[in-house]
């Protein structure tokens, strides 16, 4: 099959374009491209077996088909028959055991078969298509694989092109500010810094080329691993197809089966890695500005944190803490003493979080640029010249962090900050962008780790590949204790390296929601340690709308409170003394679940589940819940519906099926359906899963303020078997990578006249506490007596009145009547 156009990819940008109404079709000058030719896969017309892999062909062009696991399927064309280098940024080594599948081959098709799957490619048109064992069709060609030529750079524009069943819902993509399903969208991916964006601007910051679909309550992945800039269209030009492409690269997807969602997202993690345990601190509250200078500054904002006892671990200095805005620099006006004012707070309980931009400041004086300069660390055009642009300092150049050897050498930059006790790091504007001309020009050329090539390609994972060689020297100069690292600019597999925040956003309702979308859109992509820029980064909210977007903050994986300098004062103090209260009562709520925000991080970690989960994901096979969108899960045990409009006193919830307790009262809802709950401006709708065991800290001011003596269990009691989980370890050291933690698996059996709780604990971590303190809520009895490992204890007050027991934290098996 061939088809010749006169416009050729052009056709696909005007049109692309065309669906937000924004390109003059008139005078442009891409029609006057000249003709291209689109190649489509011919029949096929041998194959061979090498490993895992088959490789098929139409006589030039080939096709890798490889088992990675039996539900992990890779596949790759080689347009002219020979394969790039296999090489990915996003994909982590993966054990290749030989897995178990049978090939077969008759009249019309050659069949993978994996414990799993069935992998299909048809003969005649070398259609690929996959199917559960049970032969439901999940995913599967619409047209043959096929490419361009490219006419200006030696390479090919290639594409893929799925049918779309009619029922079909798309999720995924990463940061893209649009609804949570895709379908009618089209997007790009191209890292773009993307100031005050707006509901379905795109590109944006991010590039996640990985979507899942859902297809009569089944679902499947696909992940296109290709840094260039990509394309996806999701049923929105023909209703009745799914399209991804690049402009150039190889054209190379992994089918990833479900059928559950959440086995989707856990098998794209065991494909681009997980975040690592974060410092505990890192999860608490974080407040920041743009810029908060001279030192003294930072230190009032850090005393009026603790005189007004509102909770806050961290405080940022943004650009204007450097020498002319050289990295690596303080400016010694306004930081005399860096390493005196970071000592101050820390013993204040604050740690100190810095930023560091790409842009090298031109400046022979300047001993980072010297030493970039001296080893050719720079990034160069096509024709040799530096690559310069003007950023934050003036003219700069920029290291080439897809090089090992620079990557290395950026790493050990940070090693005066680190000395002077800065605690995290904050890497910014690394889409790359430029002043004025965006970014850089596509003929930069880079070394992408030995598989050299342009910007094109190396755009993508520009800032993945420096945060990479942050989070790579901090851990040296760390050494075994966890850094914090924090960028705008992503590629799949950052997480290995970074939190995330969705840049800048604005301070509208509209923003609030687009941030609730992108935060679950980024969990499910792998980007789980994400927040927004609470309260918005430009434009000024009222104290309704900042404290709305706080309390959803604290829901937020990263909870961070940020804006720009030429707006008003951000703290949770600062819009007067009815909304301080409130954001006091919500951030002292974050602290209380530490304990449990914590082992849902350490869930992530370990076993690659989402943080953020939505609706869809919890109840993937009713239709209509696929469309969900303000409601979803913090963890296996939370869920919550941030209040999105001014002036709402109540809202209409959806709570999925289960029984669930509000957590303001106690109150128990049956789900399965949408219920009706009011949200006074001091609450926001917060739901616990019926059996669920929730820890809790008591309010402190910041991570490590005291020495918990005992840990509150929450018991929330339902009837029949529920588990539920807990974690521990150091807290801020990579000790659990050598199995150094604790894990707890609890069972609670609920009947109508007693409790049993069951506890099993693995791992070589004690905790610094030896007692549980545990209460019961909803219990349909009033209970008199608890046994704890056969021995009868005693039933405690507290001071509020509430009944709890004290017991061993080994404790194995605990009954209430
Ligand atoms: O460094 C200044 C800002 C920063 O505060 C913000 O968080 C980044 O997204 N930065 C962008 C550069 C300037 C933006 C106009």
């Amino acid at each position: 099959m061939t088809e010749t156009k006169k416009e050729g990819i052009a056709s696909e940008m005007i049109a692309e374009e065309s669906l937000d109404g924004n390109i003059q079709h008139v005078n442009n000058p891409v029609l006057d491209l000249p003709t291209i030719e689109k190649k489509y896969l011919r029949a096929v017309a041998a194959y061979h077996k090498e490993g895992n892999s088959y490789i098929l062909t139409d006589g030039k062009a080939r096709v890798e088909i490889k088992v990675l696991t039996d539900d992990i399927i890779r596949v790759r064309l080689a347009p002219q028959g020979a394969f790039l280098e296999d090489f990915s940024y996003a994909v982590v080594a993966q054990e290749h055991s030989a897995h178990g599948h049978n090939f077969m081959e008759d009249d019309t098709y050659y069949s993978i078969y994996t414990a799993t799957v069935i992998c299909r490619v048809s003969k005649k048109d070398f259609l690929v298509s996959f199917s559960d064992v049970e032969g439901k069709l999940m995913n599967s060609d619409y047209a043959p694989m096929h490419w361009e030529e490219s006419p200006d750079f030696g390479g090919y524009y290639v594409y893929c092109t799925k049918k779309a069943f009619n029922d079909e819902v798309f999720f995924g993509c990463g940061d893209k500010a649009s609804n949570l399903n895709l379908r009618g969208r089209r997007i790009r991916n191209w890292n773009s810094d993307t100031y005050s964006f707006g509901f379905n601007q795109d590109p944006l910051y991010k590039t996640i080329p990985f979507y899942i679909g859902v297809t009569s309550g089944d679902s499947y992945g696909i992940f296109f691993d290709n840094t260039f800039k990509t394309h996806f269209d999701f049923a929105a030009e023909h209703n009745d197809q799914t399209s991804f492409w690049s402009e150039g690269g190889e054209l190379q997807y992994y089918y990833i089966h479900g059928p559950k969602m959440m086995d989707v997202v856990m098998r794209y993690h065991q494909l681009t890695g997980t975040h690592f345990m974060p410092p505990m601190w890192a999860i608490g509250y974080h407040q920041c500005r743009w810029s908060y200078y001279p030192e003294k500054k930072v230190l009032d904002v850090a005393a009026e944190f603790r005189k007004r006892e509102i909770p806050c671990d961290a405080l940022y200095l943004d650009i204007d803490y450097m020498d002319g805005y050289r990295c690596f620099t303080w400016n010694k006006k306004y930081f005399p003493d860096p390493k005196q004012m970071i000592k101050d707070l820390s013993a204040n309980g604050f740690k100190t979080v810095v930023m560091i931009d790409p842009g090298i400041k031109v400046d022979e004086d300047y001993w980072v640029f010297k030493e970039g300069h001296d080893n050719k660390y720079f990034c160069r055009r096509g024709d040799d010249y530096f690559m310069e642009g003007f950023v934050w300092p003036g003219r700069c150049q920029f290291p080439d962090y897809t090089d090992p050897e620079v990557r290395q050498w950026w790493g050990t930059l940070y090693k005066g900050l680190v000395e002077d006790g800065v605690a995290g790091f904050w890497n910014d504007m690394n889409e790359p962008a430029v002043f004025g001309r965006g970014t850089f020009p596509d003929d930069v050329r880079h070394d992408y780790d030995g598989q050299r090539g342009s910007h094109r390609k190396a755009h993508n994972i520009y800032g993945m590949q420096m945060v990479r060689a942050t989070y790579e020297g901090l851990q040296k100069l760390y050494k075994n204790k966890r850094p914090f690292t924090i960028t705008r600019a992503a590629y799949s597999g950052t997480q290995r390296y970074a939190s995330v925040w969705t840049g800048d956003n604005i301070a509208t309702w509209e923003h609030l929601r687009i941030g609730i979308l992108q935060l679950q859109r980024l969990s499910i992509s792998g980007l789980s340690f994400c927040g927004t820029d609470i309260g918005g980064f430009t434009g000024n909210p009222d104290g309704e709308l900042y404290t709305r977007w706080m309390q959803f903050g604290v829901f937020s994986p990263f909870m961070r409170v940020h804006s720009a300098g030429d707006t008003v004062d951000r703290e949770p103090w600062s819009f007067g003394p009815q909304w301080e209260a409130i954001c006091k009562k919500f951030i002292e709520l974050r602290y209380k679940l530490l304990p449990y925000i914590y082992s849902v991080f350490w869930q992530q970690h370990k076993y690659g589940v989402p943080i953020l989960r939505p609706v869809s994901m919890l109840e993937q096979d009713v239709y209509k819940n696929l469309l969900r969108e303000e409601e979803f899960a913090f963890g296996d045990k939370i869920l919550v519906s941030p209040v999105l409009n001014p002036g709402q006193e109540y809202k209409v919830v959806y709570l999925p099926r289960g029984n669930w307790y509000y957590y303001f009262n106690n109150n128990l809802y049956e789900g399965g359906q949408e219920i009706r709950i009011s949200t006074p401006l001091d609450e926001m709708p917060i739901f616990v899963s019926a059996g669920a065991i929730i820890p809790e800290y008591p309010v402190m001011q910041y991570t490590d303020e005291k020495k918990i003596e005992t840990l509150k269990l929450i018991t929330y009691y339902s009837d029949g078997e529920h588990k539920s989980y807990g974690y521990a370890d150091h807290g801020d050291t990579f000790a659990y990578e050598q199995d150094i933690y604790l894990e707890k698996r609890f069972k609670q059996i609920g009947t109508a006249n007693s409790v049993t709780l069951v506890q099993q604990r693995d791992g070589l971590y004690t905790e610094r506490y030896d007692t549980y303190s545990i209460y019961f809520v909803g219990l349909p009895f009033d209970w008199t007596k608890a046994m704890v490992d056969g021995v009868t204890v005693p039933i405690s007050t507290d001071d509020t009145g509430q009944p709890y027991i004290t017991v061993d934290n080994d404790f194995k098996k605990l009954i209430i009547e």
